[in-house]
């Protein structure tokens, strides 16, 4: 009950532009009537409106799965972001294109992958919801996609998530008291924990793919046994024709807009809204850390 309350007050603020599944009822039906020759499409998004994720299996190759396997198993750190610059198969997995044709076609909108994490542990991440970190305008245009590259133990501290959760409102910095991420998670977990949604845990297989929408509120279980891998790559993904922005860095001087970095074409993407430009600074790191690894090499 609570759910669908906020949810109704979440999705009143959204506009028209919202992916089709997140559009209020009315809305809804509507855009999943002229899909009908879609079924595929209409059972997904139907799927993906009520829970907030899917599981796929877009028939990785051996090889990447293996090659990326070995690398993120030498990890010796919690994890490591945007290996794609420095490993080919974790590139290829990124921007499959059996991945991006599907999310393209789910999200009507052009995706591409702007950021890698390889994981060679359970991260026991807090709660959160990947809003806080990449937000976008129009809302709900960005998705994570998490690769078992072994099979998923549960004493491994599998990925945890809230079924439903991504229909809870949008935090943003303005509805906390402060920027600090302890308190959001706290904040989360009181919100999450109101609504009384179970959480679950994804114990998939290897070469499966757990696909979560932008608000899906998820982290990373606890480990009961520490002697057990929980290998798994997680690639983020924009799609075209929005601003992109981080609600966590956005302070009261700003917002804190983004540029992301299409991995497949190889080129920084810039905000549709040509007013909604970052900081000089922000755009020379990003440049450095992209071209210093020479990625179009890989
Ligand atoms: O893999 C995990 O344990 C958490 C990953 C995650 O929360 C994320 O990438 O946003």
């Amino acid at each position: 009950m609570a759910i669908r309350k906020m949810a109704g007050d979440r999705m009143s603020r959204e506009s028209a532009a919202a992916p089709w599944f997140d559009l209020p009822d009315a809305d809804y039906q509507q855009r999943a009537s002229a899909l009908s020759n879609r079924p595929d499409l209409v059972e997904a998004g139907a799927e993906y409106r009520q829970s907030g994720y899917l599981i796929r299996d877009f028939g990785f190759s051996e090889d990447d799965l293996a090659e990326a396997a070995a690398y993120t198993k030498a990890i010796t750190t919690i994890r490591v972001q945007d290996a794609w610059l420095i490993n080919k198969s974790i590139k290829r997995l990124a921007v499959n294109k059996r991945v991006t044709e599907f999310l393209s076609e789910l999200y009507e909108r052009e995706a591409f992958a702007f950021q890698t994490l390889n994981f060679p542990r359970g991260s026991q991440q807090g709660v959160h919801s990947d809003t806080y970190h990449f937000n976008s305008i129009p809302v709900g245009f960005m998705c994570g996609v998490w690769i078992a590259l072994e099979d998923i133990h549960p004493d491994s501290g599998p990925l945890q998530y809230y079924p439903g959760s991504h229909r809870l409102p949008v935090f943003a910095n303005k509805d906390l008291p402060g920027g600090d991420m302890n308190v959001y998670v706290q904040h989360v977990e009181s919100a999450v924990g109101g609504t009384g949604i179970a959480r679950e845990t994804a114990k998939i297989t290897r070469g499966q793919a757990f696909i979560w929408a932008a608000n899906l509120f998820h982290g990373g279980a606890p480990i009961a046994d520490p002697a057990r891998t929980r290998l798994s790559q997680v690639t983020h993904y924009y799609f075209r024709g929005c601003s992109y922005f981080t609600p966590l860095a956005t302070g009261q001087d700003g917002t804190f807009w983004r540029e992301p970095y299409d991995i497949g074409a190889g080129r920084f993407v810039a905000n549709a809204d040509r007013s909604h430009r970052p900081g000089l600074k922000y755009r020379l790191g990003e440049r450095l850390k992209v071209w210093s690894k020479r990625p179009h090499s890989v």
